[in-house]
């Protein structure tokens, strides 16, 4: 069974892991295989039609969807890897180890926001950014300078506490956990991170940057978090609104897959503060 954990607790040996695994899903094509098809629902979601990935109530499934199919390529590659989650109200500096060479390397360099440092740097040669929002193939970063701050525990915990998940017009004016949490309303909780990390974070193809599913991963957390704070709350829309997905609506681009498939986490992975992870790592 797949446990996510925490980065900031992996061995030097679960970081090189997850790193390895990244590069070499690089090399086959996988990983821009991946940044395609997310670039390509943030463009659709302005366009008739279901709106998907984001500014709408399947932001959260569509993304738990999309990291599992992602965190399958990379366990192609070495059973033993699952996404780690990054918690930016703990980790929440430019000198936090998340930034390490050993890891994902630090922000880029003044000039032109390269990152020059870590397994992903341009001048290693083995992280090339092939999905381009301009023509520049280099990894870029600029840690904190878009805006300052990460959002604050208090700040999460204030949207956790929020009881519905969505409400209408089901989109970025939604008074609810889902629009909070996604950053459109309130203290702007997922999209500032993008913001604070920069470069290609910033962009519709922030998954060129390998903390993209680390942030995805923590996000994906707190919808879980917020599930069990509020037993009775569950997705919404239920069913026959038009250009949203319903609860028992299928999300592109996959043909089978429902917002009601991913409520539960449990089925795919558990996280390393749950107890029955502790339970089956013990075994
Ligand atoms: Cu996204
Ligand atoms: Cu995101």
């Amino acid at each position: 069974m797949t446990v996510r954990k925490n980065q900031a607790s992996l061995t030097a040996e679960e970081k090189r892991a997850f790193t390895n695994a990244l590069i070499e899903i690089k090399r086959t094509g996988v990983y821009d295989r991946f940044v395609t098809t997310h670039n390509g629902f943030i463009m659709s979601d302005t366009d008739s039609g279901d709106r998907v990935g984001h500014r709408s109530p399947s932001f959260l499934p569509w993304h738990r969807r999309y990291l599992i199919e992602f965190e399958a390529e990379l366990q192609k590659v070495d059973p033993k890897v699952a996404l780690p989650y990054w918690d930016w109200t703990t980790d929440r500096t430019s000198r936090a180890s998340i930034w390490s060479p050993d890891f994902m390397g630090g922000t880029g360099r003044a000039r032109d926001g390269q990152v020059m440092d870590g397994p992903f740097a341009y001048s290693g040669g083995k992280f090339p950014i092939n999905v381009r929002v301009d023509g520049r193939s280099y990894l870029r970063r600029s840690l904190g300078s878009a805006v300052a701050e990460l959002p604050t525990k208090a700040e999460v915990d204030a949207v956790l506490n929020m009881p519905v998940y969505d409400a209408a017009p089901w989109n970025s004016s939604s008074n609810g956990f889902r629009n909070h949490l996604e950053g459109w309303r309130g203290a702007n909780l997922h999209n500032r991170v993008h913001v604070w990390v920069g470069g290609q974070m910033a962009t519709g193809a922030s998954p060129n940057d390998p903390v993209f599913w680390m942030h995805h991963a923590y996000v994906d957390k707190l919808w879980a978090e917020w599930q069990t704070r509020h037993p009775q709350s569950t997705y919404l829309p239920a069913a026959g609104t038009a250009n949203v997905v319903d609860l028992n609506d299928t999300m592109r681009p996959w043909n089978d897959v429902t917002p009601a498939d991913m409520l539960d986490h449990r089925k795919f992975y558990t996280f390393d503060t749950e107890p029955a992870a502790a339970a089956a790592s013990q075994r």
